[in-house]
């Protein structure tokens, strides 16, 4: 097989940029190696900045997250038994966010590209990106139980976390800085309505908490809990009470319990890889960059790593020029550096340091209070939580030559 631009992974970062490069008139194949159904089921993130939204609408993907999204105007902190509102059109001069799950992108994305989109391989696991310093490219991958070749001028491992492109940058060519948290998230789907309009993040006495949703019918929550806690370990109704407690206020909000449909455990880590670029091989999304949920950055980062790439990619296609893609590591680092300290601040700011003591819990309200009572402070974590613009010259995905 032989194509330009060979993309590594078919999640949200592998499945947007192959859109826009098919939009832009650049070939390019995906190779998965899960099946479909798997990725279209795997739960992880819900929360989209506005410029995620507005990629996904200008590719053409915006269909069922303008009718089943629900948009948000702020965030609620909750400590100390109060309740505080952080009004994000307010602060950032009309920035929302909305809540549509990486699963529903997934498999509108999929979709898209099935019906009329460049090749996408599900279970092609890719095992080696050859010669990533020369003119042209390999990836080995086995599928059918039989070891392929896709030809390509370019690689993008979009592979995750534990992707195979990264081991393809020679030795001593690539630098990781990470940090471990000693916490990590417990999460459930409930088949229960929300209890709440917007997302509440809390630091309770018992630690921190996160009432999310999915849809008016269900709710998506979070508890901090020990690293090493298995799923088993909290039965149900364990869950719902320390998550009462933890969301517990004055006056008389009550949290709502239902059937729980999934329950996991999410280690908490701050990770990134520089450079995001070597040769011919460029890194995207998770398999570049890990930040701890608290933020909603994740899936935000991976879709503006690719915005970046494929601006380079059409401006190369187009005019020949390789001056932003020349530019991709650098202006992505830049996004990468601010979501993960974003994403570090609302970590240390909300969770139960285990050995933490009584003078750490001050510094935490003290922080808080200052979000909630200084208008810059809060301007400050809703810019940062509606996402940081994209530079002028690279914001917004690549216009295609006629729509397609
Ligand atoms: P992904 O990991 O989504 O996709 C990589 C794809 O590459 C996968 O489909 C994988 O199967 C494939 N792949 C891997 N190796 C391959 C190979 N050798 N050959 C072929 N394919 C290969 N973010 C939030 O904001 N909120 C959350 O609540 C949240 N929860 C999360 C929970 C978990 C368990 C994880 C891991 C992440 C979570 N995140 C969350 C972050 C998450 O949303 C990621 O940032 C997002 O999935 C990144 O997208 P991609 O970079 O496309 O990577
Ligand atoms: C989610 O809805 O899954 C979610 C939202 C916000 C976060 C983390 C997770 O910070």
């Amino acid at each position: 097989m032989r194509t330009t631009v060979g993309i590594i992974g078919a999640g949200p970062a592998g499945l947007l940029l192959a859109r826009l490069l098919h939009r832009t008139g650049i070939d390019c194949v995906v190779l998965e190696s899960r099946t479909r159904a798997y990725v279209e089921r795997r739960q992880r993130a819900g929360m989209l900045e506005q410029g995620t939204v507005d990629v996904l609408r200008a590719c053409g993907a915006g269909a069922r997250l303008d009718t089943e999204g629900l948009v948000h105007q702020g965030i609620e902190l909750r400590f100390e038994r109060e309740r505080h509102h952080i009004d994000f059109p307010g602060l950032t001069g009309g920035r929302t966010v909305t809540i549509y799950a990486q699963t529903e992108i997934v498999k509108d994305l999929v979709a898209l590209q099935l019906d009329h989109g460049p090749p996408l391989l599900f279970e092609a696991e890719a095992i080696a990106v050859e010669s990533p310093g020369s003119a042209s490219h390999a990836v080995r991958f086995v599928r059918g139980g039989r070891e392929q070749v896709l030809a390509c001028d370019w690689v993008v491992g979009c592979d995750g976390g534990h992707g195979v492109a990264r081991a393809a940058f020679p030795a001593g060519t690539g630098r990781t800085y990470a940090h471990e948290y000693p916490y990590s998230w417990l999460g459930i789907l409930a088949d229960v309505p929300p209890s709440c309009e917007e997302l509440v993040y809390a630091r309770g006495a018992g630690g921190f908490a996160l009432h999310s949703m999915r849809s008016p019918s269900v709710s998506r929550l979070y508890l901090q809990v020990p690293n090493g806690t298995e799923a088993g370990d909290w039965p149900d109704e364990r869950v719902w009470d320390e998550l009462a407690s933890r969301f517990a206020v004055e006056g008389d909000w009550r949290l709502e319990r239902g059937p729980v449909t999934d329950k996991s455990v999410t280690p908490m880590r701050s990770w990134v890889h520089e450079p995001m670029r070597h040769g011919r091989l460029f890194l995207a999304g998770d398999a570049a960059h890990i930040v701890p949920p608290t933020g909603a950055k994740g899936l935000n980062l991976a879709v503006s790593d690719v915005q970046l790439l494929a601006r380079g990619f059409a401006a190369l296609h187009r005019r020949g020029s390789t001056e932003l893609l020349d530019r991709y590591s650098e202006l992505a680092l830049e996004r990468v550096w601010q979501a993960t300290r974003f994403s570090y601040d609302m970590t240390r700011m909300l969770h139960a340091q285990p050995d933490g003591d009584a003078f750490d819990l001050r510094m935490q309200l003290a922080r808080l209070r200052r979000i909630t009572a200084s208008r810059s402070a809060a301007a400050e974590l809703a810019a940062n939580y509606t996402g940081l613009p994209l530079p002028d010259d690279v914001a917004g995905p690549p216009s295609p030559p006629g729509d397609q």
